[in-house]
């Protein structure tokens, strides 16, 4: 199991450009928002990545604390990371802060959503449901299309 999740996350990353979270946007003001959330094509039984931009525009910290799709039986939150020799590897990553006035990228190579023994095989123009569930704002509801590349 861990090695086939480790091979997943080293599979998404090797068919990465370089991530790039860092982009600057402004958050929206008086609000927590969830965009250009998508998916990556998986296999029935085998394993999907979802990413996110998670911006906190409010005045309150906030906190992700989990993430649930129907799609998959197990999702996890993990953390890709490159070893000193530049082997890569991932992660289990707790409930992710997102600060005032902050932008959390959930991306390629860095934080992600692990979505573990699908249901059902996800392919490119599908969707699915996903929920953030947020200490502050609560559980945002969304519709993720499964992409094989991110959204501009
Ligand atoms: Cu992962």
């Amino acid at each position: 199991m861990i090695a086939g999740v480790l091979a997943g996350c080293a599979s998404d990353d090797a068919s990465a450009p370089d991530g790039a979270p860092g982009e600057a946007s402004a958050v929206t003001p008086g609000a927590l928002t969830v965009e250009a959330a998508w998916a990556r094509p998986g296999g029935a039984g085998g394993m999907s990545a979802l990413y996110a931009r998670v911006g906190n525009g409010t005045t309150s910290p906030d906190t992700l604390q989990a993430v649930s799709a129907e799609v998959a039986r197990t999702v996890e939150i993990h953390e890709s990371y490159e070893n000193d020799d530049g082997t890569r590897g991932m992660r289990p990553l707790g409930p992710i802060p997102v600060p005032t006035g902050e932008q959390i990228a959930l991306a390629p190579g860095g934080k992600h959503v692990m979505l573990i023994r699908l249901r059902r095989a996800l392919q490119p123009n599908d969707s699915l449901a996903v929920d953030f569930q947020f200490a502050q704002a609560g559980t945002r509801s969304m519709t993720v299309p499964v992409r094989l590349q991110p959204p501009q």
